[in-house]
């Protein structure tokens, strides 16, 4: 599943639905935080273009991405909101710890999103060096920020 064969960031809005009065939440990791801010900057910009009322936008920040899960859960617990796009990055260290973060996350945010019914957005970017992060955030492949708003627009026309 090669990022350069997927790049979501240009895409399709034709078919959007009207998310003028829909309630986004973002869950933000704050580790690696120059990266996930424009992450974070790429999805609310995308929400805006796409109709998104600035108010109906409700972004919070979690310490680190382990934290997403547990963040989705307590924002998407609110039935007034539509949708929550968690971003993160994690990169590869010397230990295996990314393996079990990433792991995690995955497994709690399918699980938040079975629980409540609702997209529960997966927008985390997991890479093995520092430049493969920054070329996901705004650079050569894409912002993935840009692509978890698309995803949360999509789902909410399913
Ligand atoms: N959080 C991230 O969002 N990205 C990382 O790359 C990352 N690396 C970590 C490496 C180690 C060794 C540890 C212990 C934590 C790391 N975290 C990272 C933080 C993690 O997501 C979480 O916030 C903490 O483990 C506290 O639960």
């Amino acid at each position: 599943m090669a990022t350069s064969l997927q790049n979501l960031s240009t895409y399709d809005s034709s078919q959007f639905i009207d998310i003028s009065e829909k309630r986004f939440g973002l869950v933000v990791a704050a580790w690696n935080r120059e990266l996930t801010d424009t992450l974070r900057d790429g999805a609310v910009a995308t929400l805006l273009e796409h109709g998104a009322k600035e108010e109906n936008i409700y972004i919070n920040a979690v310490p680190g991405s382990f934290e997403l899960t547990l963040g989705a859960q307590l924002l998407a617990q609110h039935e007034e909101m539509d949708a929550v796009i968690c971003l993160g990055v994690v990169i590869r260290g010397d230990t295996k710890h990314d393996d079990y973060i990433n792991h995690a996350v995955a497994q709690g945010l399918t699980t938040v999103g079975l629980k409540f019914n609702k997209p529960v957005v997966f927008g985390l970017v997991t890479t093995n060096t520092l430049e493969q992060a920054q070329d996901r955030v705004g650079g050569k492949h894409g912002n993935k920020g840009v692509e978890a708003a698309v995803t949360a627009i999509q789902m909410l026309g399913f």
